[in-house]
């Protein structure tokens, strides 16, 4: 960063900011690259716009008390930024995980603006969550707590306000009894939450959105840049959730191999190709671990994750497509991914890469998907569920899955000429991500008056 005005606005995020780690590493890497955005344009310095879009309009931090199975009274923290609302009502997940706290929430709520705003739908950013780990317990004690939560959180909330929808440890189960609880409070049956059942005003392709979008998204791209596509190619996917899952299976139909698959205690490879319906079976059947899947597939091989212990990204890959979680994949491992061959990383997860890995990955030749573009697919579908709920009507599987593809394409095509007028290395697809997204939510709020 060498601008006067970005540093000075830089300096000013971190003062105010101190002690949130990843949403101070959220704002470097926008900022890095608004930078360009700045000198091109004096009407952001001029109206102080990226203060302005910097500051979120609102957060609310609430208590969440609930009774265990045992009897015993819980109390988690509930969270929800409200972002940005200049291009649409406030759209975004809400992740339940022991380490959500105010720098996660918000370092997601950023990211959010500037996806929503790419992805064409009229959406604005959000985010929310609580530090509740849902991890063994009983399906009784995961009702009691989404009803627990959703008891305070109607308030904020509307189909014209901010419509949440899953994240980390929120899945269609989690959505299901905060729709129920919402609707009981406000007796009214709005499209409040999205990635609702489908008997429930859900929309096909909701589930599989962001891990297929995931790999549109890098497809689109290896066509335009290489030529090239994903058959034939060996993918490394972290993650068995949601975006995992099915960034395995469009892999798959796409004619690619993908060879591993993870969680938060290690990972599997599996060099004849993960077995999709083993998977299938352990993560969304049983709710199992992933280490049962080397005790099942034979062939595959499971490493824990421990210090000393290889990575998974010391797998050799041509196209990477980190799906867990922020910061999962650092410098010494994209090191290891530049040195193996790899030609593409697309993020499914939110900032999974590290500030310096995504540079090493850029500085290196390699087609860099930032999280913000590559995984917009979910939200999208999500507004995609917004409009069917709308004119109360669904769109086939095939219908919803075919905009989805288009959104993806031309998300990548918004960044590709965006990296064009300004000039920006073709395989750096996070400037122009960056400087798309604040465009359009920029001029929304120029013309939206003082807010
Ligand atoms: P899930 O809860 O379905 O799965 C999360 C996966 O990531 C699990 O395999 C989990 O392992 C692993 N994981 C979570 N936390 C950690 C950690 N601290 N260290 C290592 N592994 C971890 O979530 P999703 O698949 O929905 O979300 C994955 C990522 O994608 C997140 O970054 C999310 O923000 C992002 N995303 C999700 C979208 C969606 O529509 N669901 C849309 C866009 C982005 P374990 O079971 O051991 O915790
Ligand atoms: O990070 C994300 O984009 C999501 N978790 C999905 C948000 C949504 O509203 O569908």
């Amino acid at each position: 960063m060498n601008n006067p005005y970005v540093l000075r606005v830089f300096e000013d995020f971190k003062k105010i900011n101190a002690g949130k780690p990843e949403y101070i590493q959220a704002c470097q890497e926008i900022l890095e690259s608004l930078e360009l955005a700045v000198e091109k344009n004096p009407a952001i310095e001029k109206n102080r716009l990226l203060e302005r879009f910097l500051e979120p309009e609102r957060f609310i931090h609430f208590r969440v008390a609930w009774l265990d199975d045992a009897g015993n009274i819980q109390i988690n923290r509930g969270y929800r930024v409200q972002y940005n609302s200049a291009i649409g009502p406030y759209k975004g997940g809400i992740r339940f995980h022991p380490s959500v706290n105010e720098s996660i929430i918000k370092f997601l709520g950023l990211e959010q603006v500037l996806k929503n705003s790419l992805t064409t739908l009229p959406m604005g950013g959000g985010k929310g969550g609580s530090d509740f780990h849902p991890k063994g317990k009983s399906d009784n004690e995961i009702m009691k707590f989404c009803q627990a939560f959703m008891t305070e959180l109607y308030r904020h909330i509307g189909p014209n306000t901010d419509v949440p929808a899953g994240d980390i440890g929120v899945g269609g189960r989690e959505v299901g009894y905060m729709f129920g609880q919402y609707k009981r409070i406000r007796d009214s049956y709005d499209s409040v939450l999205t990635g609702k059942g489908l008997s429930f005003g859900g929309s096909l392709a909701r589930t599989e959105a962001t891990g297929y979008g995931c790999c549109y998204f890098a497809n689109k791209a290896l066509e335009v840049l290489k030529n090239e596509s994903f058959a034939g190619k060996t993918v490394v996917i972290s993650g068995s959730g949601n975006v995992a899952t099915y960034a395995v299976e469009k892999t798959i139909q796409l004619g690619g191999k993908p060879v591993t698959v993870s969680d938060s205690n290690g990972w599997i490879y599996d060099p004849n190709g993960i077995n999709l319906e083993v998977l299938k079976d352990i993560k969304e059947v049983k709710r199992g671990r992933i280490k049962e899947y080397a005790e099942r597939v034979p062939g595959s091989v499971y490493t824990e994750s421990k210090p000393g212990n290889p990575t998974i990204w010391t797998i050799k890959c041509d196209i990477a497509l980190p799906c867990a979680t922020q910061n999962e994949l650092n410098l010494d491992d994209a090191k290891c991914l530049v040195a193996n061959g790899v030609t593409i990383v697309a993020e499914g997860a939110n900032m999974p890469s590290t500030l310096d890995a995504a540079h090493y990955f850029i500085d290196n030749g390699v087609i860099y998907g930032p999280g913000k573009a590559a995984n917009a697919g979910g939200v999208a579908t999500s507004g995609l569920e917004m409009s069917q709920n709308a004119i109360r009507l669904s769109w086939t599987f095939e219908e919803v899955d075919a905009r989805l593809k288009g959104i993806m394409e031309s998300i990548f095509m918004n960044i590709y000429n965006t990296s064009k007028k300004y000039g920006i290395k073709e395989n750096d697809l996070l400037t122009g991500a960056n400087i798309a997204g604040f465009d359009k939510v920029a001029d929304a709020m120029l013309k939206q008056g003082l807010f």
